[in-house]
């Protein structure tokens, strides 16, 4: 799909600790629909404001973020081709949201220790949006 945030939102974030390190491009992530039948699920390109996770969702029409069905590793900067092992089944029709989050809190570095609504290696948020975007599985 398209990317989560607007224009506006990237400049409002000209002033933020993430671009002051550095890294001009704004957080977002960008994928397609397509087939989760081999198991996983791939977005073409994400962008971390540090080293994170992207985090897969199972979501719906609601577009709220629900249970993790899947995760990568994320490196600080620009990642292409990031595809998650999906820990269960998903079937064609059911929508995933594919999030970033951060590698802050917990206790741990390098392991991912989120569970929905935890704090530990919680979502990102940009101007107080998360970072996502969401795909129907085909
Ligand atoms: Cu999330």
């Amino acid at each position: 799909m398209t990317r989560f945030l607007t224009a506006t939102a990237a400049l409002a974030l000209s002033a933020g600790a993430a671009l002051a390190a550095g890294h001009a491009m704004a957080p977002m992530v960008e994928a397609a629909d397509q087939s989760v039948s081999g198991g996983t699920v791939t977005a073409a390109s994400v962008v971390a404001p540090a080293n994170g996770w992207m985090v897969v969702h199972r979501t719906d029409a609601d577009m709220a973020p629900g249970p993790v069905v899947g995760y990568a590793p994320l490196r600080e900067g620009e990642n292409t081709d990031v595809a998650a092992i999906l820990m269960e089944a998903v079937q064609p029709g059911e929508m995933l949201m594919l999030m970033v989050h951060g590698e802050d809190g917990g206790t741990m570095t390098g392991g991912f220790e989120y569970t929905l609504g935890a704090t530990e290696d919680g979502p990102i948020r940009i101007d107080g949006n998360l970072v996502m975007t969401v795909i129907t599985a085909q």
